[in-house]
Protein backbone atom coordinates (compact mmCIF):
# COMPACT_ATOMS: atom_id res chain seq x y z
CA UNK A 1 0.00 0.00 0.00
CA UNK A 2 1.33 3.67 -0.60
CA UNK A 3 2.52 5.49 2.17
CA UNK A 4 1.84 8.99 1.19
CA UNK A 5 -0.56 10.65 -1.69
CA UNK A 6 -0.54 13.60 -2.94
CA UNK A 7 -3.85 14.88 -3.76
CA UNK A 8 -3.30 17.49 -7.10
CA UNK A 9 -6.94 19.25 -6.18
CA UNK A 10 -8.53 21.98 -3.43
CA UNK A 11 -11.71 22.35 -1.66
CA UNK A 12 -14.49 19.93 -0.49
CA UNK A 13 -12.81 16.81 -2.66
CA UNK A 14 -9.13 17.44 -1.79
CA UNK A 15 -10.86 17.16 2.20
CA UNK A 16 -12.61 13.88 0.67
CA UNK A 17 -9.49 12.37 -0.24
CA UNK A 18 -7.83 13.45 2.88
CA UNK A 19 -10.38 11.20 5.04
CA UNK A 20 -9.92 8.25 3.40
CA UNK A 21 -6.14 8.29 3.10
CA UNK A 22 -6.24 8.69 7.17
CA UNK A 23 -8.78 5.59 7.71
CA UNK A 24 -6.35 4.08 5.06
CA UNK A 25 -2.75 4.96 7.67
CA UNK A 26 -1.42 7.17 4.80
CA UNK A 27 -0.11 10.33 4.63
CA UNK A 28 -2.18 13.40 2.68
CA UNK A 29 -0.02 16.06 1.16
CA UNK A 30 -1.65 18.55 -0.35
CA UNK A 31 -0.72 21.52 -3.27
CA UNK A 32 -2.13 24.89 -2.80
CA UNK A 33 -2.10 28.38 -4.28
CA UNK A 34 -2.04 31.83 -3.40
CA UNK A 35 -5.17 32.42 -2.51
CA UNK A 36 -5.95 28.65 -1.14
CA UNK A 37 -3.08 29.31 1.60
CA UNK A 38 -5.78 29.34 4.35
CA UNK A 39 -8.18 26.89 2.77
CA UNK A 40 -9.79 23.67 4.73
CA UNK A 41 -7.55 21.25 2.41
CA UNK A 42 -4.22 22.31 3.54
CA UNK A 43 -5.60 22.68 7.21
CA UNK A 44 -6.79 19.03 7.34
CA UNK A 45 -3.53 17.52 5.24
CA UNK A 46 -0.56 16.21 6.92
CA UNK A 47 2.08 18.19 4.55
CA UNK A 48 0.98 21.24 2.01
CA UNK A 49 3.08 22.65 -0.37
CA UNK A 50 2.86 26.21 -2.52
CA UNK A 51 3.11 26.17 -6.06
CA UNK A 52 1.90 29.91 -7.07
CA UNK A 53 -0.50 32.52 -8.18
CA UNK A 54 -4.12 31.72 -8.40
CA UNK A 55 -4.54 31.28 -11.79
CA UNK A 56 -5.24 27.52 -12.28
CA UNK A 57 -2.61 27.50 -15.27
CA UNK A 58 0.31 28.60 -12.97
CA UNK A 59 -0.80 26.36 -10.47
CA UNK A 60 -3.51 23.13 -10.25
CA UNK A 61 -3.47 22.96 -13.85
CA UNK A 62 0.57 23.21 -14.24
CA UNK A 63 1.71 19.33 -14.05
CA UNK A 64 5.79 20.08 -14.05
CA UNK A 65 4.88 22.03 -10.52
CA UNK A 66 2.69 19.05 -8.99
CA UNK A 67 5.21 16.40 -10.14
CA UNK A 68 7.92 18.52 -8.60
CA UNK A 69 5.89 18.53 -5.62
CA UNK A 70 5.73 14.91 -5.94
CA UNK A 71 9.33 14.04 -6.04
CA UNK A 72 9.95 16.64 -3.27
CA UNK A 73 7.23 15.68 -0.29
CA UNK A 74 8.10 11.41 -1.63
CA UNK A 75 4.71 10.50 -2.56
CA UNK A 76 4.41 7.37 -4.24
CA UNK A 77 1.10 7.71 -6.13
CA UNK A 78 -1.04 10.95 -6.65
CA UNK A 79 -4.92 11.52 -6.68
CA UNK A 80 -6.34 14.06 -9.05
CA UNK A 81 -9.94 14.52 -7.83
CA UNK A 82 -12.11 15.92 -9.83
CA UNK A 83 -11.52 18.56 -12.84
CA UNK A 84 -8.09 20.56 -13.19
CA UNK A 85 -5.59 17.39 -13.97
CA UNK A 86 -8.04 14.64 -13.71
CA UNK A 87 -9.00 14.10 -16.46
CA UNK A 88 -5.27 15.10 -18.34
CA UNK A 89 -3.84 11.99 -20.06
CA UNK A 90 -0.62 13.59 -20.84
CA UNK A 91 -0.78 14.03 -16.83
CA UNK A 92 -1.46 10.68 -16.44
CA UNK A 93 1.60 9.46 -18.75
CA UNK A 94 3.94 12.18 -17.05
CA UNK A 95 3.21 10.33 -13.44
CA UNK A 96 3.97 7.10 -15.26
CA UNK A 97 7.68 8.59 -16.25
CA UNK A 98 8.07 10.24 -12.90
CA UNK A 99 7.56 6.66 -11.23
CA UNK A 100 4.40 8.21 -9.12
CA UNK A 101 0.56 6.29 -9.67
CA UNK A 102 -1.83 8.34 -10.89
CA UNK A 103 -4.77 7.20 -9.26
CA UNK A 104 -7.08 6.73 -11.69
CA UNK A 105 -7.26 4.83 -15.82
CA UNK A 106 -4.34 4.80 -18.01
CA UNK A 107 -3.42 7.33 -20.52
CA UNK A 108 -4.43 5.25 -23.05
CA UNK A 109 -8.29 4.45 -21.46
CA UNK A 110 -8.91 8.53 -21.18
CA UNK A 111 -7.87 9.12 -24.91
CA UNK A 112 -10.24 6.01 -26.38
CA UNK A 113 -12.74 8.60 -24.47
CA UNK A 114 -11.61 12.11 -24.75
CA UNK A 115 -12.08 12.17 -28.38
CA UNK A 116 -16.15 11.39 -28.81
CA UNK A 117 -16.02 10.42 -32.38
CA UNK A 118 -13.67 7.64 -31.24
CA UNK A 119 -15.68 6.55 -28.17
CA UNK A 120 -18.47 6.20 -30.40
CA UNK A 121 -16.43 4.35 -33.26
CA UNK A 122 -15.26 1.65 -30.04
CA UNK A 123 -18.53 1.23 -28.66
CA UNK A 124 -20.38 0.52 -32.38
CA UNK A 125 -17.67 -2.15 -32.49
CA UNK A 126 -18.57 -3.07 -29.37
CA UNK A 127 -22.11 -3.51 -29.76
CA UNK A 128 -22.98 -1.08 -27.28
CA UNK A 129 -26.40 1.43 -27.56
CA UNK A 130 -25.57 4.85 -29.00
CA UNK A 131 -27.86 7.86 -30.41
CA UNK A 132 -28.37 6.91 -34.14
CA UNK A 133 -25.89 9.57 -35.93
CA UNK A 134 -21.97 9.57 -37.41
CA UNK A 135 -19.33 8.17 -35.68
CA UNK A 136 -16.55 10.21 -37.57
CA UNK A 137 -16.55 14.43 -38.34
CA UNK A 138 -18.87 15.72 -41.24
CA UNK A 139 -16.66 16.69 -43.82
CA UNK A 140 -18.63 19.93 -45.72
CA UNK A 141 -22.47 21.16 -45.56
CA UNK A 142 -23.65 18.75 -48.21
CA UNK A 143 -22.39 15.61 -46.25
CA UNK A 144 -24.29 17.40 -43.46
CA UNK A 145 -27.49 17.75 -44.93
CA UNK A 146 -27.63 14.49 -46.21
CA UNK A 147 -26.97 12.74 -43.19
CA UNK A 148 -29.46 14.94 -40.97
CA UNK A 149 -32.18 14.25 -43.68
CA UNK A 150 -31.65 10.66 -42.90
CA UNK A 151 -31.88 10.43 -39.50
CA UNK A 152 -34.64 13.22 -38.99
CA UNK A 153 -34.68 16.48 -37.48
CA UNK A 154 -34.53 17.60 -34.86
CA UNK A 155 -30.61 16.70 -34.66
CA UNK A 156 -28.13 17.60 -32.47
CA UNK A 157 -24.63 18.88 -33.68
CA UNK A 158 -21.49 18.24 -31.47
CA UNK A 159 -17.75 18.97 -31.16
CA UNK A 160 -15.89 15.58 -31.31
CA UNK A 161 -13.64 16.96 -28.47
CA UNK A 162 -16.27 18.48 -26.51
CA UNK A 163 -18.29 17.56 -23.39
CA UNK A 164 -20.06 19.48 -21.04
CA UNK A 165 -22.53 21.24 -24.12
CA UNK A 166 -19.54 22.83 -25.48
CA UNK A 167 -19.75 23.29 -28.97
CA UNK A 168 -23.61 21.85 -29.66
CA UNK A 169 -26.39 23.17 -31.26
CA UNK A 170 -30.00 21.85 -31.55
CA UNK A 171 -31.10 22.15 -35.16
CA UNK A 172 -34.55 21.84 -35.22
CA UNK A 173 -34.71 21.98 -38.84
CA UNK A 174 -32.75 22.33 -42.14
CA UNK A 175 -33.07 26.12 -42.70
CA UNK A 176 -30.91 26.49 -39.62
CA UNK A 177 -28.16 23.71 -40.33
CA UNK A 178 -26.06 26.05 -42.48
CA UNK A 179 -25.45 28.63 -39.87
CA UNK A 180 -25.55 25.87 -36.60
CA UNK A 181 -22.46 23.57 -38.59
CA UNK A 182 -21.05 27.27 -38.95
CA UNK A 183 -21.50 28.22 -35.34
CA UNK A 184 -20.40 24.64 -33.85
CA UNK A 185 -17.40 24.41 -35.85
CA UNK A 186 -16.08 27.47 -34.93
CA UNK A 187 -17.09 27.16 -31.17
CA UNK A 188 -15.12 23.57 -31.28
CA UNK A 189 -12.07 24.90 -33.00
CA UNK A 190 -11.96 28.15 -30.54
CA UNK A 191 -12.97 25.97 -27.42
CA UNK A 192 -10.54 22.95 -28.01
CA UNK A 193 -8.52 23.92 -30.87
CA UNK A 194 -10.36 21.26 -32.87
CA UNK A 195 -12.90 21.99 -35.22
CA UNK A 196 -14.25 18.48 -35.70
CA UNK A 197 -17.91 18.19 -35.37
CA UNK A 198 -20.64 15.01 -35.56
CA UNK A 199 -24.44 14.80 -35.84
CA UNK A 200 -26.60 12.63 -33.30
CA UNK A 201 -30.42 12.64 -33.69
CA UNK A 202 -31.60 14.88 -30.89
CA UNK A 203 -33.58 13.46 -28.17
CA UNK A 204 -36.60 15.31 -26.82
CA UNK A 205 -36.26 16.24 -23.43
CA UNK A 206 -34.01 13.29 -22.45
CA UNK A 207 -33.22 12.10 -18.69
CA UNK A 208 -29.39 12.01 -17.73
CA UNK A 209 -28.69 9.01 -16.44
CA UNK A 210 -25.09 7.55 -15.49
CA UNK A 211 -23.65 4.41 -14.09
CA UNK A 212 -20.70 4.52 -11.93
CA UNK A 213 -17.91 1.58 -12.94
CA UNK A 214 -15.52 0.04 -10.60
CA UNK A 215 -12.60 -1.63 -13.15
CA UNK A 216 -9.14 -3.55 -11.10
CA UNK A 217 -5.87 -4.42 -12.99
CA UNK A 218 -7.40 -7.72 -12.92
CA UNK A 219 -9.67 -7.99 -15.13
CA UNK A 220 -12.70 -7.62 -12.63
CA UNK A 221 -15.20 -4.51 -13.78
CA UNK A 222 -18.52 -4.14 -11.99
CA UNK A 223 -20.97 -1.56 -12.05
CA UNK A 224 -22.29 0.10 -8.97
CA UNK A 225 -25.84 1.72 -9.97
CA UNK A 226 -27.28 4.42 -11.51
CA UNK A 227 -27.31 8.10 -10.72
CA UNK A 228 -30.16 10.32 -11.60
CA UNK A 229 -28.38 13.72 -12.87
CA UNK A 230 -31.28 15.40 -14.73
CA UNK A 231 -31.63 18.61 -12.26
CA UNK A 232 -28.95 20.57 -14.12
CA UNK A 233 -28.78 24.55 -15.22
CA UNK A 234 -26.73 25.30 -18.37
CA UNK A 235 -25.03 21.95 -18.21
CA UNK A 236 -23.86 22.44 -14.48
CA UNK A 237 -25.34 19.47 -12.31
CA UNK A 238 -27.69 21.34 -9.64
CA UNK A 239 -29.53 17.77 -7.45
CA UNK A 240 -27.94 14.83 -8.12
CA UNK A 241 -30.06 11.17 -6.44
CA UNK A 242 -29.29 7.30 -6.26
CA UNK A 243 -31.20 5.50 -7.36
CA UNK A 244 -33.44 6.88 -10.45
CA UNK A 245 -36.85 6.66 -9.75
CA UNK A 246 -37.28 5.61 -13.11
CA UNK A 247 -35.13 3.17 -13.36
CA UNK A 248 -35.94 -0.77 -11.98
CA UNK A 249 -33.74 -3.74 -11.85
CA UNK A 250 -34.23 -5.21 -15.25
CA UNK A 251 -33.27 -1.76 -16.43
CA UNK A 252 -30.42 -1.30 -14.31
CA UNK A 253 -29.13 -4.40 -14.79
CA UNK A 254 -29.19 -4.12 -18.38
CA UNK A 255 -27.52 -0.70 -18.30
CA UNK A 256 -24.97 -1.54 -15.73
CA UNK A 257 -24.65 -4.66 -18.19
CA UNK A 258 -23.96 -2.59 -21.34
CA UNK A 259 -21.35 0.14 -18.98
CA UNK A 260 -19.42 -2.82 -18.03
CA UNK A 261 -18.73 -3.52 -21.51
CA UNK A 262 -18.33 0.28 -22.81
CA UNK A 263 -15.21 -0.11 -20.00
CA UNK A 264 -13.99 -3.45 -20.87
CA UNK A 265 -13.82 -1.70 -24.36
CA UNK A 266 -11.84 0.57 -23.47
CA UNK A 267 -9.42 -1.45 -21.02
CA UNK A 268 -10.72 1.05 -18.33
CA UNK A 269 -8.96 0.73 -15.04
CA UNK A 270 -10.03 2.37 -11.57
CA UNK A 271 -13.69 4.37 -11.23
CA UNK A 272 -15.58 5.65 -13.92
CA UNK A 273 -19.00 6.58 -15.13
CA UNK A 274 -20.87 6.16 -18.53
CA UNK A 275 -23.35 8.65 -18.93
CA UNK A 276 -26.47 7.53 -20.88
CA UNK A 277 -29.44 9.70 -22.53
CA UNK A 278 -32.93 8.03 -21.22
CA UNK A 279 -35.78 8.99 -23.76
CA UNK A 280 -39.34 8.61 -22.98
CA UNK A 281 -40.09 5.40 -23.90
CA UNK A 282 -37.19 4.55 -21.33
CA UNK A 283 -34.37 3.36 -24.46
CA UNK A 284 -31.14 4.39 -22.96
CA UNK A 285 -28.28 5.41 -25.32
CA UNK A 286 -24.16 6.12 -24.44
CA UNK A 287 -23.25 9.30 -24.71
CA UNK A 288 -19.96 9.76 -23.14
CA UNK A 289 -17.82 8.09 -20.72
CA UNK A 290 -16.22 10.27 -17.22
CA UNK A 291 -12.81 9.01 -16.49
CA UNK A 292 -13.09 10.22 -13.12
CA UNK A 293 -14.01 10.23 -10.11
CA UNK A 294 -17.64 12.41 -9.66
CA UNK A 295 -18.49 15.32 -7.91
CA UNK A 296 -21.63 13.28 -7.20
CA UNK A 297 -20.49 9.78 -6.13
CA UNK A 298 -21.45 10.17 -2.31
CA UNK A 299 -24.60 9.09 -2.94
CA UNK A 300 -23.41 5.49 -4.93
CA UNK A 301 -21.55 5.19 -1.49
CA UNK A 302 -24.65 5.59 0.93
CA UNK A 303 -26.95 3.24 -1.20
CA UNK A 304 -23.83 0.61 -1.77
CA UNK A 305 -22.09 1.13 1.36
CA UNK A 306 -18.63 1.00 -0.69
CA UNK A 307 -16.15 3.71 -0.13
CA UNK A 308 -15.14 5.15 -3.47
CA UNK A 309 -12.51 6.70 -2.57
CA UNK A 310 -11.28 3.55 -0.60
CA UNK A 311 -11.57 1.52 -3.75
CA UNK A 312 -9.75 3.75 -6.20
CA UNK A 313 -7.10 3.81 -3.92
CA UNK A 314 -6.94 -0.26 -3.16
CA UNK A 315 -7.27 -0.61 -7.01
CA UNK A 316 -4.37 1.58 -7.79
CA UNK A 317 -1.91 0.01 -5.52
CA UNK A 318 -2.53 -3.09 -7.42
CA UNK A 319 -5.58 -4.53 -5.20
CA UNK A 320 -7.81 -6.96 -6.78
CA UNK A 321 -11.93 -5.73 -5.96
CA UNK A 322 -12.47 -7.29 -2.81
CA UNK A 323 -15.98 -8.36 -4.33
CA UNK A 324 -18.10 -9.56 -7.17
CA UNK A 325 -20.88 -8.32 -8.96
CA UNK A 326 -23.66 -10.35 -6.97
CA UNK A 327 -22.28 -8.94 -3.99
CA UNK A 328 -23.34 -5.57 -4.91
CA UNK A 329 -27.07 -4.75 -3.28
CA UNK A 330 -28.34 -1.02 -3.42
CA UNK A 331 -30.12 0.23 0.12
CA UNK A 332 -32.33 2.82 0.27
CA UNK A 333 -31.83 6.23 -1.37
CA UNK A 334 -29.48 8.94 -1.01
CA UNK A 335 -30.16 12.76 -2.70
CA UNK A 336 -27.22 15.05 -3.07
CA UNK A 337 -27.89 19.11 -3.05
CA UNK A 338 -24.27 20.50 -4.74
CA UNK A 339 -24.12 24.28 -2.85
CA UNK A 340 -22.29 26.68 -4.48
CA UNK A 341 -21.66 30.09 -3.79
CA UNK A 342 -23.91 31.56 -5.76
CA UNK A 343 -26.78 34.47 -5.98
CA UNK A 344 -30.13 33.20 -6.60
CA UNK A 345 -31.36 36.76 -6.72
CA UNK A 346 -29.11 37.91 -9.66
CA UNK A 347 -29.05 34.98 -12.01
CA UNK A 348 -26.97 32.76 -10.01
CA UNK A 349 -23.61 34.57 -10.42
CA UNK A 350 -20.60 33.28 -8.18
CA UNK A 351 -21.00 35.41 -4.84
CA UNK A 352 -17.14 35.14 -2.96
CA UNK A 353 -16.60 36.57 0.08
CA UNK A 354 -15.94 35.91 3.82
CA UNK A 355 -18.16 33.59 5.45
CA UNK A 356 -19.32 35.37 8.80
CA UNK A 357 -21.55 32.84 10.21
CA UNK A 358 -21.73 29.05 9.24
CA UNK A 359 -24.15 26.76 10.92
CA UNK A 360 -24.37 23.22 9.15
CA UNK A 361 -26.72 20.68 9.85
CA UNK A 362 -26.40 17.08 10.57
CA UNK A 363 -28.59 14.26 12.57
CA UNK A 364 -29.88 10.88 10.93
CA UNK A 365 -29.46 10.48 7.66
CA UNK A 366 -27.49 13.32 7.20
CA UNK A 367 -23.72 14.10 5.09
CA UNK A 368 -21.99 16.96 4.40
CA UNK A 369 -18.62 17.05 2.39
CA UNK A 370 -17.21 20.88 2.86
CA UNK A 371 -14.40 22.65 1.44
CA UNK A 372 -15.42 25.89 3.89
CA UNK A 373 -15.06 26.68 7.22
CA UNK A 374 -16.52 30.48 9.25
CA UNK A 375 -13.95 32.98 8.80
CA UNK A 376 -12.71 31.97 5.71
CA UNK A 377 -13.04 33.66 2.66
CA UNK A 378 -14.45 32.10 -0.34
CA UNK A 379 -11.72 32.98 -3.37
CA UNK A 380 -13.66 33.94 -6.63
CA UNK A 381 -10.29 32.17 -8.74
CA UNK A 382 -12.35 28.96 -8.72
CA UNK A 383 -15.54 26.59 -9.32
CA UNK A 384 -17.98 28.06 -6.62
CA UNK A 385 -18.76 24.81 -5.30
CA UNK A 386 -18.11 25.04 -1.59
CA UNK A 387 -20.15 21.67 0.03
CA UNK A 388 -22.46 18.70 -0.89
CA UNK A 389 -25.21 18.27 1.35
CA UNK A 390 -26.55 14.75 1.07
CA UNK A 391 -29.61 12.92 2.63
CA UNK A 392 -30.58 9.33 2.94
CA UNK A 393 -33.02 7.39 3.87
CA UNK A 394 -34.88 4.16 3.75
CA UNK A 395 -36.88 5.39 0.36
CA UNK A 396 -37.44 8.61 -1.49
CA UNK A 397 -39.75 9.91 0.65
CA UNK A 398 -37.43 9.52 3.76
CA UNK A 399 -34.70 10.99 1.91
CA UNK A 400 -36.63 14.30 0.36
CA UNK A 401 -38.18 14.91 4.12
CA UNK A 402 -34.68 14.57 6.13
CA UNK A 403 -32.87 16.90 3.05
CA UNK A 404 -35.83 19.09 3.83
CA UNK A 405 -35.27 19.41 7.61
CA UNK A 406 -31.14 19.89 7.01
CA UNK A 407 -31.83 22.61 4.47
CA UNK A 408 -33.83 24.51 6.99
CA UNK A 409 -30.89 24.09 9.59
CA UNK A 410 -28.40 25.11 7.23
CA UNK A 411 -27.09 28.81 7.73
CA UNK A 412 -24.48 30.55 5.77
CA UNK A 413 -24.06 34.54 6.55
CA UNK A 414 -21.61 36.78 4.64
CA UNK A 415 -21.84 35.32 1.36
CA UNK A 416 -25.10 34.31 -0.60
CA UNK A 417 -25.79 30.85 -1.70
CA UNK A 418 -28.16 28.56 -3.64
CA UNK A 419 -29.57 26.37 -0.45
CA UNK A 420 -32.86 28.38 -1.17
CA UNK A 421 -33.06 27.03 -4.40
CA UNK A 422 -33.01 23.65 -2.89
CA UNK A 423 -35.91 24.62 -0.16
CA UNK A 424 -38.02 25.02 -3.61
CA UNK A 425 -37.13 21.98 -6.26
CA UNK A 426 -37.41 19.82 -3.25
CA UNK A 427 -41.11 21.06 -2.41
CA UNK A 428 -41.76 21.07 -6.18
CA UNK A 429 -44.93 18.60 -7.26
CA UNK A 430 -43.02 17.62 -9.92
CA UNK A 431 -40.18 16.54 -7.95
CA UNK A 432 -42.43 14.75 -5.46
CA UNK A 433 -43.31 12.94 -8.25
CA UNK A 434 -40.30 12.53 -9.40
CA UNK A 435 -41.34 13.93 -12.88
CA UNK A 436 -37.83 14.80 -13.95
CA UNK A 437 -35.89 15.22 -17.07
CA UNK A 438 -32.99 17.61 -18.26
CA UNK A 439 -35.99 20.29 -18.82
CA UNK A 440 -36.89 20.57 -15.24
CA UNK A 441 -34.87 23.03 -13.40
CA UNK A 442 -35.66 25.87 -16.50
CA UNK A 443 -39.06 25.46 -16.58
CA UNK A 444 -39.06 25.69 -12.46
CA UNK A 445 -37.32 28.37 -12.39
CA UNK A 446 -39.37 30.11 -15.18
CA UNK A 447 -42.40 30.14 -13.17
CA UNK A 448 -42.63 33.00 -10.39
CA UNK A 449 -42.11 32.03 -6.89
CA UNK A 450 -44.65 31.14 -5.07
CA UNK A 451 -45.32 33.24 -1.89
CA UNK A 452 -44.42 31.26 0.92
CA UNK A 453 -45.35 34.17 3.65
CA UNK A 454 -47.61 36.79 4.08
CA UNK A 455 -46.37 40.51 3.62
CA UNK A 456 -46.94 41.15 7.56
CA UNK A 457 -45.35 38.19 8.30
CA UNK A 458 -42.45 39.23 6.00
CA UNK A 459 -42.32 42.64 7.70
CA UNK A 460 -42.10 41.23 11.27
CA UNK A 461 -39.31 38.66 10.05
CA UNK A 462 -37.09 41.77 8.42
CA UNK A 463 -37.70 43.77 11.94
CA UNK A 464 -36.40 40.58 13.23
CA UNK A 465 -33.45 40.49 11.34
CA UNK A 466 -32.72 43.84 11.53
CA UNK A 467 -32.88 43.76 15.81
CA UNK A 468 -30.64 40.47 15.56
CA UNK A 469 -28.16 42.46 13.34
CA UNK A 470 -27.69 45.10 16.26
CA UNK A 471 -27.58 42.68 19.11
CA UNK A 472 -25.33 39.83 17.53
CA UNK A 473 -22.90 42.01 15.24
CA UNK A 474 -23.35 45.40 16.26
CA UNK A 475 -24.38 46.45 12.93
CA UNK A 476 -25.10 50.07 12.54
CA UNK A 477 -22.89 51.04 15.27
CA UNK A 478 -19.77 53.00 13.91
CA UNK A 479 -18.35 53.83 17.71
CA UNK A 480 -18.01 49.62 17.86
CA UNK A 481 -19.11 49.62 21.54
CA UNK A 482 -22.12 51.32 22.41
CA UNK A 483 -25.41 49.49 21.15
CA UNK A 484 -24.08 46.56 21.22
CA UNK A 485 -21.73 46.22 24.79
CA UNK A 486 -25.30 47.43 25.98
CA UNK A 487 -26.69 44.01 24.67
CA UNK A 488 -23.84 42.15 26.06
CA UNK A 489 -24.80 43.64 29.34
CA UNK A 490 -28.16 42.67 29.05
CA UNK A 491 -27.98 39.43 27.55
CA UNK A 492 -25.73 38.67 30.38
CA UNK A 493 -28.03 39.95 33.32
CA UNK A 494 -30.04 38.05 31.36
CA UNK A 495 -28.27 34.68 31.86
CA UNK A 496 -27.72 35.09 35.75
CA UNK A 497 -31.35 35.70 35.94
CA UNK A 498 -32.42 32.43 33.85
CA UNK A 499 -30.12 30.76 36.24
CA UNK A 500 -31.18 31.96 39.26
CA UNK A 501 -35.12 30.91 38.47
CA UNK A 502 -33.19 27.63 37.26
CA UNK A 503 -31.67 27.20 40.92
CA UNK A 504 -34.70 27.51 42.11
C1 LIG B 1 -27.84 15.34 -26.35
C2 LIG B 1 -29.13 15.77 -26.03
C3 LIG B 1 -30.16 15.34 -26.84
N1 LIG B 1 -29.91 14.55 -27.90
N2 LIG B 1 -27.64 14.54 -27.41
C4 LIG B 1 -25.51 18.01 -23.16
C5 LIG B 1 -24.14 17.84 -22.59
C6 LIG B 1 -23.49 16.81 -23.42
N3 LIG B 1 -22.58 16.01 -22.67
C7 LIG B 1 -24.61 16.04 -24.01
N4 LIG B 1 -25.77 16.84 -23.90
C8 LIG B 1 -26.92 16.50 -24.55
N5 LIG B 1 -26.78 15.68 -25.62
C9 LIG B 1 -28.65 14.17 -28.17
N6 LIG B 1 -28.42 13.39 -29.24
C10 LIG B 1 -29.31 16.58 -24.92
C11 LIG B 1 -28.20 16.97 -24.18
C12 LIG B 1 -28.47 17.81 -23.06
C13 LIG B 1 -28.20 17.40 -21.76
C14 LIG B 1 -27.62 16.17 -21.48
C15 LIG B 1 -27.35 15.78 -20.20
C16 LIG B 1 -27.67 16.62 -19.15
C17 LIG B 1 -28.22 17.84 -19.39
C18 LIG B 1 -28.51 18.24 -20.70
C19 LIG B 1 -29.09 19.48 -20.92
C20 LIG B 1 -29.35 19.88 -22.20
C21 LIG B 1 -29.02 19.06 -23.27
Amino acid sequence: MFKKILIGNRGEIAVRVIRACHEMGIAAAVVYSDVDRASLHVRKADEAYPIGPASATESYLNISKILDVAKRSGADAIHPGYGFLSENAKFARACDGADVKFIGPSAAAMEAMGSKTRARQAMEKAGVPFVPGTSRGVESFEEAEKIAGKIGYPVMLKAAAGGGGKGMRLVQAAEQLKSSLEAARSEAERSFGDGEVYIEKAIVNPRHIEMQVLADEHGNTVYLGERECSLQRRHQKVLEEAPSPIVDSDLRRRMGEVAVRVAKAANYTNAGTVEFLVDQEKNFYFLEMNTRLQVEHPVTELITGLDLVHLQIRIAAGEELPFRQEDVSFRGHAIECRIYAEDPDNNYFPSPGKISLLQEPSGPGIRIDSGMYEGWSVPIDYDPLLAKLIGYGADRDQAVARLTRALSEYFVGGIKTNISLFRRILRDADFRGARLDTGFLDRMLSQPEENLIDSRTAEVAAVAAGVFAVLVFGVGNSTGGGLSSTAAVQDSKWKSVSRREALR
